[in-house]
């Protein structure tokens, strides 16, 4: 069903390469043919992410109960090491390619250990073309993967590449990739990278080589790629017709909590829109489930990806994988639901969010999911003026099949109200307005006639849990805005939402006209010198 999106990992092809030739090898993917669990062989090697070690372990015991050893890598058994090993005969600990030959040789003599684990990272010169002659190419959307590099600069609080990779980026030589690409049947490949643009230079000089091999390709890139135009020139100029770009989150707060604050959210319109200048597709990586995330986060983030046009929204939950410093953190603060590996998949709730129930959070992931490739939302998003109309329809119908077994959801039934709560109210007289009427007020003196933003910013987050929402107010309140916010607040304080608690601390000035108003509905209190409002009293219901 998935064949014309997805292509083939490099994990076993680049294994089958590394093994001496005087072995023969065979590659199953699971993803695409079954396991013959009666072939004749001599010793089997697994790999998996975190979702698959529980199908790489029933693997595992059907070939050992056969009497054949087992070998497992990859990314699960390298952050659990001593779980893997109670499964199979032999863990591999990081990479293969410093200790996979000397594994063999062991093996041949008769003394495999339990654990291999190279020094340090391999080289990334003369590494070995990955053997994709013994994929079943027929079955995938291209077999045509290369890497050019590994790991990433950054460091993402949820992200496995740099608990495996450590902090390195390593990039193979230009005339080994070029080489490579060559050698490859047909003019599209995939760069199966992290982030392809992690050192600029190098990624410069790549591009300016693979021009004149006329390939198109496709690849991943952190959002810093769209800050360098000549960098994305290139790009684009090599044949670059689709980046998977890790959006994440439209919260600066959230991005800063997991370590990705280089993502700067008031630039990621410009940064879709220079993209998209340069005929690029995006398939845009989105997270639900940080702790800034309310139930209002599924219905905005869709319609930032329907206004900006983004070809392929890709959806996760977040998922807290063993090794990465989230996990850690969920772990420390009793969080994680289940270990579970099977649903650590990126499509099922596995910890405590903290503003939603994990209900919720759940089912606003599959209405995203849902909503996201309904014929409504894919009209929203491909048409455009750059090239590639079919692609772009035919890709977002194959989304669609995927995303037609996705669970039934449901928009949660606050997300309107707090899209509403979440809004810019523009003023209308704001002229001789009191400036920093917290501080004055606490001062006891008060400064009039300054220049004063002329807008009323709402940033709201909803807690299920606690039932309140919390607004945070910034720019200037006058008459017209203070009695737009009553009536907002009035409309917000319904059976589910018990308490609206707003922050002040940005309200940079108010007129004597919007005080008036706001004290007497009873809204405005000091309080050791803050100025506050608590909301649910009398004076807002009445
Ligand atoms: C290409 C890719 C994909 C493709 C996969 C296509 C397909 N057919 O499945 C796509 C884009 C679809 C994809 C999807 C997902 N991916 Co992905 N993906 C990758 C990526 C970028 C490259 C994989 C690759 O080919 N690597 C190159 C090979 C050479 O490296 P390797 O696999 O690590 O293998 C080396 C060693 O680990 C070791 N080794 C590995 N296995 C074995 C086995 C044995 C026996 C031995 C001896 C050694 C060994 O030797 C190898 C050589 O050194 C990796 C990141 C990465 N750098 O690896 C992420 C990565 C594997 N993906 C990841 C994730 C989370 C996912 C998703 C779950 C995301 C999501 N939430 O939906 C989905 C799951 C899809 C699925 N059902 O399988 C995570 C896995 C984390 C984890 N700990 O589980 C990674 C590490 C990225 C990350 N940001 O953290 N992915
Ligand atoms: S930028 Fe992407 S690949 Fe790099 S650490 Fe962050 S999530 Fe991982």
């Amino acid at each position: 069903m998935i064949k014309n999106i997805w292509f083939a990992h490099l994990t076993l092809t680049t294994l089958a390469a590394l093994t001496p030739p005087d072995i023969e090898v065979k590659i199953t993917d699971e993803n695409v043919e079954p396991i013959d669990f009666e072939e004749d062989v001599d010793l089997v090697g697994v790999t998996g992410m975190v979702m698959h070690a529980p199908r790489a372990y029933q693997i595992a015991q059907r070939f050992r109960q056969r009497g054949i050893p087992v070998v497992m890598g990859g990314p699960h058994a390298s952050s659990l090491p001593l779980e893997a090993k109670e499964h199979v005969d032999v863990v591999v600990i990081g990479e293969a390619e410093n200790v996979w030959e000397g594994l063999i040789e062991d093996f041949k003599n008769g003394c495999l250990k339990p654990f291999y684990k190279a020094d340090g990272f391999c080289s990334m010169e003369k590494l070995p073309f990955p053997r994709l002659d013994l994929l079943r190419k027929n079955e995938y959307m291209t077999i045509n993967c290369v890497q050019t590099t590994r790991g990433c600069p950054h460091q993402c609080d949820f992200c496995h590449v740099t608990h495996f990779f450590g902090k390195t980026y390593r990039c193979r030589p230009v005339d080994e990739v070029i080489e490579e690409v060559k050698r490859l049947e047909g003019d599209f490949l995939v760069f199966i990278d992290d982030n392809i643009a992690g050192n600029r230079r190098y990624a410069k000089e790549l591009f300016t080589r693979l021009k004149p091999l006329k390939k198109k390709w496709a690849s991943q890139a952190s959002m810093t790629l769209t800050r360098d135009p000549e960098l994305l020139k290139l790009a684009a100029e090599s044949g670059c017709v689709s980046l998977f770009i890790g959006v994440e989150s439209l919260s600066s707060e959230n991005l800063k909590d997991v370590n990705k604050a280089f993502n700067q959210v008031h630039q990621f319109e410009e940064a879709m829109k220079a993209v998209h200048d340069h005929d690029i597709m995006i398939v845009a990586g989105l997270i639900f489930g940080l702790d800034h995330d309310d139930e209002g986060v599924f219905e905005r983030t869709l319609r930032f990806c329907e206004r900006n046009r983004i070809e392929l929204p890709s959806f996760f939950l977040l998922t807290p994988l063993p090794g990465t410093p989230l996990f850690q953190r969920m772990e420390s603060e009793g969080r994680l639901l289940h270990k579970d590996w099977a649903q650590y998949n990126g499509a099922t709730v596995v910890f405590k969010p903290r503003l939603m129930t994990e209900e919720t959070l759940q089912r606003g992931f599959n209405w995203a999911c849902k909503e996201a490739y309904s014929w409504g939302s894919i009209f929203k998003r491909v048409f455009h003026p750059q090239q590639r109309f079919f692609t772009r329809v035919l890709s977002n119908v194959a989304y669609r099949r995927i995303a037609k077994r996705t669970p039934e959801g449901y928009l949660p039934s606050l997300s309107r109200i707090l899209q509403r709560m979440n809004d810019t109210i523009p003023l209308q007289n704001t002229r001789d307005l009191i400036q920093r009427v917290g501080e004055k007020i606490a001062e006891k003196k008060l400064l009039i006639g300054q220049k004063a933003a002329d807008t009323l910013k709402l940033y709201s987050i909803y807690n299920e849990r606690l039932k309140t929402l919390f607004v945070r107010l910034e720019g200037s309140i006058d008459r017209e805005g203070a009695k737009e916010l009553v009536k907002r607040l009035k409309g917000v304080l319904n059976v589910e939402i018990q308490k609206v608690i707003l922050d002040f601390k940005d309200v940079g000035a108010f007129s004597s006209e919007a005080i008036a108003l706001l004290s007497r509905k009873g809204l405005l209190q000091t309080e050791e010198g803050k100025l506050w409002m608590a909301v649910n009293t009398p004076g807002i219901n009445g």
